[in-house]
């Protein structure tokens, strides 16, 4: 629009622009319009959401300025993991869901929690009643502020309309800034309507706060590890956070030190790197992963949390070894045992530092020679493995694994959730690359991944995204297909249908009971007897979403359903599910302890002599 004769491109035709005494640009405008304007200013491109009266006036601004994609959930928990899943997919992303008030708020909050258990900022915006109204009952006036508050970094209602655009900012800060996490922003219709002053122009971004370890804490930390005879590298998902995955490979590669990741920090050292050396804990782990952690002596976790899964009893996780612990949040250390050495450090600046120091002690011949105790943990990792090459029809899981594995490239982003296909995953999948093992630690809410993977694919459209799926965990947020339909999202959906709440089945084995875990029954629609105990016929379904599907029952035709479906994906655009009928009770291996882990299934051990081969051999401890 022209203001006295000056051309204001970046504003609405809606808002009021005006020059003040001095000549400068002085822009009145809606509240909402601000909000808008902040987000592009903080790279915000894209959005997921519902809306609905209260959050009307946002979405006229998004109308107006059409700068930000908006992608229509089916849900609005949906339209959360979205946002999670976006944020997950890419360095810097910072997903968006939007939501009006009342109820949509509500269902967000299992998002919110998502996203602040695992770390991950999302911008998370609802609409509300005005504020006259507030304390009234007023039809959908939820005090979202109040309930979002333990799942949230800062969750504010925004009273005052001059402070939209600087909530926002203040949002942004806070999401960048130390341990990420969520933000919701509630605002009263009466308070996004409302006029405004507010400068765009000279806008900026708030510079990001990290706390960064001293030479002295990392000379340290090295100094301890060059003392010990046997260490290791726990790399959680703060170093995916900082963007740090190359700097972990370097160290590790300087230093010659295995590394152990975490579920979340898996990727961040190619699974066929030769010191990578399995994954640890109760249920996603490898068998040699667990023994290489129990004949460790020294342990330098980066950027993770000692969560209880991958620990087991901290008895047996931390006995007779010592620990240094390095995160970005200071209250993370000693939170779930005092670890020897604390350093409080984003893991990109200790990584960095880490690295420097190495180079120069090495340059002086200053590194320990790890290359005997590397050579054990690779031992272990190429003997002792669990079989996968099942022929049984119903098919047995590991198989599905086993087909996935030699089907899906090395760039492949796998995204999961919970369950006994989740965990199977864990243990038998191949992942590369940092981000590219999208999966929710520390909540585990059915339903995440259908929208989670739909939020990662919409970050990049050209990028292969596979999702894993339980049926369960796939009758949860089912319709949000639709949204890939809509949208032209072509994700591959691997539904591993055993008709049951597998990992809860398998948990009732310890109360002798089987109860309220079957999903199967008699599907009225459906002939074949040997689907129609499965239940839910999900390939109706899914074509009904306006998707495609390929049901799969024999364990030699899993490879070529999932080349199908690629080719599918790519030639519709829309998602493609292949369902396999499993057999419907397997159990998975896990345990109480991670010198405890029950192996239901055969193990695949490699040493010519069997376990005891492996013991003679020294490598069991
Ligand atoms: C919202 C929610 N409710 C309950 C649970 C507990 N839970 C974890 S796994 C699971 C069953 C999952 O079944 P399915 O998705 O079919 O996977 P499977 O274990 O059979 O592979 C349940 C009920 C949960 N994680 N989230
Ligand atoms: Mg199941």
């Amino acid at each position: 629009m022209m203001v006295d004769g000056i051309l204001i491109s970046s504003l609405s035709v809606d808002d009021v622009s005006i020059l003040n005494s001095k000549g400068n640009i002085m822009a009145k405008m809606k509240a909402a319009m601000a909000a808008v304007l902040v987000m592009e200013k903080e790279g915000i491109t894209t959005a997921f959401g519902v809306p609905g009266a209260a959050i009307n006036p946002l979405y006229a601004q998004l109308r107006e300025r059409q700068s930000i994609t908006h992608i229509l959930a089916r849900h609005v928990e949906g339209a959360s993991h979205m946002a999670e899943g976006y944020t997950r997919a890419k360095a810097g992303n910072i997903g968006v869901c939007i939501g009006t008030s009342g109820p949509a708020g509500t269902d967000m909050i299992t998002g919110l929690y998502s996203a602040s258990a695992d770390s991950i900022p999302i911008l998370c915006i609802t609409g509300q009643a005005p504020r006259a109204r507030l304390y009234k009952e007023d039809f959908q006036a939820v005090d979202i502020e109040t309930i979002s508050k333990p799942v949230t970094k800062m969750s504010v209602t925004v009273r005052e309309p001059g402070l939209v655009p600087r909530v926002f900012q203040q949002a942004f800060h806070v999401m960048r800034s130390g341990r990420p996490g969520p933000v919701l922003i509630d605002l009263p219709i009466d308070v996004q309507l409302a006029e405004i002053e507010f400068d765009i122009d000279t806008y900026e971004p708030l510079p990001v706060y990290k706390p960064a370890a001293s030479r002295k804490q990392i000379e340290k930390a090295l100094e301890m590890l060059m003392s010990a005879k046997k260490p290791l590298i726990v790399a959680g998902g703060g170093i995916i956070n900082a963007d740090a995955d190359a700097l972990l490979v370097e160290f590790a590669e300087l230093t010659g030190i295995p590394v152990i990741p975490t579920l979340m920090g898996w990727g961040t050292i190619p699974d066929d790197h030769p010191l990578m050396a399995g994954m640890v804990g109760l249920q996603t782990s490898h068998r040699y992963g667990n023994a290489t952690m129990l004949a460790s002596d020294l342990v330098l976790g980066i950027g993770n949390r000692w969560a209880n899964r991958h620990t087991g009893s901290i008895d047996v996780y931390c006995k007779d070894r010592k620990f240094i612990h390095v995160d970005i949040e200071p209250t993370q250390i000693g939170r779930v045992f005092n670890p020897d050495y604390g350093i409080v450090s984003d893991a990109k600046a200790a990584l960095e530092l880490f690295v420097e120091v190495a180079k120069e002690w090495k340059a002086k011949g200053m590194l320990t020679n790890y290359s005997e105790w590397v050579e054990r943990c690779q031992e272990r990792k190429s003997l002792m493995l669990r079989k996968t090459n099942f022929d049984n029809v119903p098919i047995k899981p590991q198989r599905v694994y086993q087909e996935m594995n030699s089907v899906f490239g090395r760039d492949t982003i796998y995204v999961s959730t919970i369950g006994l296909s989740q965990i199977a995953g864990g243990q038998f999948l191949h992942v590369y690359g940092a981000r590219q093992w999208i999966n929710c630690g520390q909540a585990g809410p059915l339903g995440w991944t259908i929208p989670a993977a739909l939020g990662a694919l919409a970050s990049d459209t050209t990028k292969t995204v596979v999702g894993l799926a339980g049926d369960y965990d796939f009758q949860f947020l089912i319709e949000e297909l639709a949204v890939g339909a809509q949208f032209n999202l072509p994700l591959v959906m691997v539904l591993v249908n055993n008709s049951y709440l597998g990992l809860i089945r398998q948990a009732q084995r310890g109360f002798e009971m089987d109860y309220c875990v079957q999903l199967a029954f008699d599907n009225i629609n459906v002939d074949d007897h040997n689907l129609k105990g499965y239940g839910v016929d999900h390939v109706q379904v899914v074509e009904g979403l306006g998707c495609k599907a390929i049901r799969v029952s024999d364990p030699n035709k899993i490879n070529a359903a999932l080349i199908e479906a690629q080719k599918m994906a790519k030639e519709h655009r829309v998602p493609v599910v292949v369902e396999i009928i499993l057999e419907k009770i397997t159990n998975i291996a896990m345990g109480t302890e991670i010198n405890n882990i029950n192996e239901f299934e055969d193990i695949d051990c490699r040493h010519p002599a069997g376990t005891e081969g492996l013991v003679a051999a020294g490598l069991l401890e």
